[in-house]
């Protein structure tokens, strides 16, 4: 290794970085630094925070699937898109927890349940909260995805057990309008804040190879990064392509560009869980260790994600048997 061509994120060089916050060049320059450079940095981050060897598993449970108010042009659950998805009602809370039961007979630790919703509903808060009551009760990390929150409802699903909150802002502020035009990325950052307000953990990430540039990219890890406080849990999502949406024809990403961002992620937000989400069925095994490699410490299991396809679980087994990665414990060891 030669010092000079390690990337430095040391000697704090801006009034901003003194103050611990990322700028965006700063977060530029390590993103093009060399390959391996960026990977030395991410992975030494990664061993000084986390056991290397351990990957945390969650498995997601769509609890009301499709016709969503939302335009978000990557998603196959909008009703503003045609992808022959059929909508549902919301699910009942027994096959709920008996489903929750499942998964953690098969390993999970947290157990995420998503709603194609702008926002809940008064009269869907109560079977919402026995959900969260229901799967708590079985020892298990709950986290919900249900759109936007008041400060109200973000209260109410703390004090029914609720740990996790997923809220992604998706891309950078900048592009997007070009993604999504029902809602803005501050009113992103507006239910953000209600949910760290309310004392639930924060999961937020994004999607990438959604058209956005390299530095919509960087950008998207610097709003993250600098947050009040950094999301407990980053999620990176590599587009899915789902037919019937405007983005069903983007260009996919490169596959090391998608490792430099998991690196980056790992580099900026040390303490995070990094979790290489949806997209892994269009990885090779290769790639999928190069992210772990690069910090990811968090993966999706199950058949199924919200709607779209994942790598089964004897699929997973056998990658984490071949790079000797075991699954977390509840307890996080
Ligand atoms: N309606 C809620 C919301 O928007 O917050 C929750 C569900 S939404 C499906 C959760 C996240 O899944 C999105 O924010 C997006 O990051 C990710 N996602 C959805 N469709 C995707 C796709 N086709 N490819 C990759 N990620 C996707
Ligand atoms: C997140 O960032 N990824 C998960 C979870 N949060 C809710 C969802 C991925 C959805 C992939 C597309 C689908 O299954 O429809
Ligand atoms: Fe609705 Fe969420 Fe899909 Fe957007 S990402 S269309 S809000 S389900």
């Amino acid at each position: 290794m030669i010092a000079a061509q390690m990337p430095d994120t040391s000697a704090p060089k801006t009034v901003d970085a003194a103050r611990g916050r990322w700028t965006r060049e700063r977060a530029l320059t390590l993103h093009d630094a060399p390959f391996n450079d960026l990977l030395f940095e991410a992975h030494t981050v990664h061993r000084q925070n986390a056991d290397p060897n351990r990957v945390q598993l969650s498995r997601l449970l769509s609890i009301k699937t499709g016709g969503c108010p939302e335009d978000c042009g990557y998603c196959s659950q909008s009703a503003h898109h045609d992808t022959g998805l059929k909508a549902t009602r919301l699910m009942e809370v027994e096959r709920v927890i008996a489903a929750a039961v499942e998964a953690k007979k098969a390993g999970a630790t947290r157990y995420c349940m998503g709603a194609a919703w702008r926002s809940p509903k008064a009269r869907d808060m109560d079977a919402i909260v026995d959900m969260v009551a229901g799967v708590k009760a079985l020892g298990m990390e709950t986290c919900m995805t249900l759109g936007m929150l008041d400060g109200e409802q973000a209260l109410r699903l703390k004090k029914a057990g609720l740990d996790y909150y997923n809220h992604n802002i998706d891309t950078s502020e900048q592009y997007y309008s070009e993604i999504i035009t029902t809602h803005t990325f501050a009113d992103r950052l507006n239910t953000l804040a209600h949910v760290r307000e309310a004392g639930l953990k924060v999961c937020c990430g994004g999607i990438v190879g959604m058209g956005e540039a390299a530095a919509d990219r960087v950008d998207m890890l610097v709003t993250l990064a600098n947050l009040p406080e950094p999301p407990e849990s980053v999620p990176i999502n590599m587009l899915i392509p789902i037919d019937g949406t405007p983005l069903a024809g983007a260009k996919s990403i490169d596959g090391l560009e998608f490792v430099r961002i998991i690196a980056l992620a790992r580099i900026m937000m040390p303490k995070s869980c990094v979790r290489l989400s949806a997209g892994r069925s269009a990885m090779t095994e290769e790639l999928q260790a190069l992210c772990f490699f690069a910090g990811a410490n968090s993966i999706f299991v199950g058949d199924t994600l919200l709607t779209a396809d994942n790598p089964s679980e004897s699929e997973d087994l056998a990658l984490f048997r071949r790079l000797g990665i075991e699954a977390m414990q509840p307890n996080g060891a």
